[in-house]
Formats: structure tokens, sequence, C-alpha cells
């Protein structure tokens, strides 16, 4: 397949009902915070697709519109007063490295007056091994250097990965 080929292929891929997804709300502090972050597995690794709106907007000049994001290795978006995604535990990182080694460390989300739309690929996991798990946006970038987990914040939004229903009439 050349590189042309390849990437319409990648465009079509994203036609298709994602092979797991996400929905994320908002802590209560970000009430109007939504997101949908779709996985697709291909051969080359997993394509997923963010599209988040209502991202805290800086209210000054170069103010932040950054925002870490990773899988977690929790299955909930349970917390407490001081972390209202506790639950959610750490970065998802079966093979023990460090961070940005983590298997669940993402690109951060680039915000766009509170919107973002992202696409990438990345073959650090595969689908089958996420679902359960978690998706967290934090409300700083990440650094991609501080352990444990890239000095990014507190954990803004939250939502657990669900496999893709088969359909009523036992098309899948
Ligand atoms: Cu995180
Ligand atoms: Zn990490």
């Amino acid at each position: 397949m050349s590189a042309n080929e390849r990437y319409w292929a990648f465009l079509s891929v994203l036609h298709r009902r994602p092979d797991a997804w996400a929905a994320l709300s908002g802590s209560a502090n970000n009430p109007d915070l939504h997101g949908t972050v779709r996985f697709y597995q291909t051969k080359y690794g997993v394509l997923t697709a963010a599209e988040v709106s209502g991202l805290p907007v800086a209210a000054e000049r170069c103010g932040n519109a950054v925002f870490g994001f990773h899988i977690h290795s929790g299955s909930r978006c349970s917390g407490n007063e001081d972390d209202p995604f506790a639950d959610a535990l750490t970065h998802y990182n079966p093979e023990n490295c460090p961070h940005p080694a983590h298997a669940g460390d993402l690109p951060p989300l680039f915000a766009n007056r509170g919107y973002a739309f992202q696409v990438f690929l990345t073959d650090r996991f595969s689908v089958r091994e996420i679902i359960g798990r978690t998706v967290i946006i934090h409300d700083a970038p990440d650094d991609f250097t501080s352990q444990p987990a890239g000095n990014a914040g507190a954990k803004i939004a939250c939502g657990q990965i669900r496999a893709r229903q088969a359909r009523a009439d036992g098309q899948i």
C-alpha cells in the first residue's frame, strides 16, 4: 500500500463504527465539559479520535489551552471531594514503564476556544485491553517529564471505555 493509499484508508476507518468508545463528562466544577473518544483497531495500531467541547477557556492572553490526556487503569469515574475521579487510578501501564512511556499516555488535547478535535494513531495498546478502563482529561498540560504522571494537574473529565455494542439485527 502506498503512503497515499494508506492515508485514504485511515480516513475510511473513521467512517466505521468504533470498536470501543468512551463518553466523557466533566467534574462538578466543569459541568459543560463533554466529549467522545472513539477507538478503531487497525493493523498499524489503534486509531483514536477525540472530540471534546466545553474545555476551560483561559481569560488571560497566553492562558492555558493544552490539557493532559491519558488512559487510566481504573474502571470507574467516581472519587472524593479532593479528586472527583480518584477511582480512575493511575496511567495505564502494563509494562511498568516511566511516564511518558506508559501505554496510556496520549497526545494532550489542544483546545480551540474550548473545543478539541484530534485523531492520532498509537500502537501502545490494543482496543481489547483498554475496554473497561477510563479516559481522563486534566486541567494542565502534560510536561512529558515529571513522574509519575507529567504534572498534568487535576482531573477535570472522565469516561469509561466501552466495547462496541452488537447491533439488534445481528450485524456487528
Ligand atoms: Cu491522567
Ligand atoms: Zn503516563
